[in-house]
């Protein structure tokens, strides 16, 4: 049994795409371990996505996880690292295969719609920046909307 992390980015969940997204993971056999929709500011996108920092994408990519809700998850189940990257496929949609996420949802290499852990250890790295670093930078947003607190 495997945990991996699995994050839903603004463009996904702008699209309506939790949903579909998610069926996919539990129509494979995953299970939902921990999930939770919030907002993420620069210094977590810059952690999460630290191995990057020297590209020249980097600035557009941590403006654009912080442009609004991503829904933070945590799947658990056989291989769930590396059947979890399958499910959700290549980086770049024009070249993921028909019937993973990015192919069926996604046009762009920079709007890619999902995240997915890509090693046990990149997993539990993730799951504890999110899961347990994260309830300070955290606040709960309504499903709709763009950004009405709940509390
Ligand atoms: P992965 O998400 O499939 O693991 P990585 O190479 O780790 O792919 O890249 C992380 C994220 O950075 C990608 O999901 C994508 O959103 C973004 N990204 C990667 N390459 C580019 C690029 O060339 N231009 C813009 N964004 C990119």
């Amino acid at each position: 049994m495997e945990r991996t992390f699995v994050m839903i980015k603004p463009d996904g969940v702008k699209r309506g795409l939790i949903g579909p997204i998610i069926t996919r993971f539990e129509q494979k056999g995953f299970h939902l371990a921990a999930m939770k929709l919030m907002r993420i500011d620069r210094a977590l996108a810059e952690r999460h996505y630290g191995e990057h920092q020297d590209r020249p994408f980097f600035g557009e990519l941590v403006d654009f996880l912080t442009s609004g809700q991503v829904c933070a998850m945590v799947w658990e189940g056989q291989n769930a690292v590396a059947n979890t990257r399958a499910i959700i496929g290549a980086t770049n949609p024009v070249q993921a295969s028909p019937g993973t996420i990015r192919a069926d949802f996604a046009l762009d290499i920079a709007s890619n719609i999902v995240h997915g852990s890509d090693s046990p250890e990149s997993a539990q790295r993730e799951i504890a920046l999110f899961f347990d670093g994260a309830p300070a930078l955290e606040t709960m947003y309504r499903m709709t909307g763009d950004g009405a607190a709940l509390n």
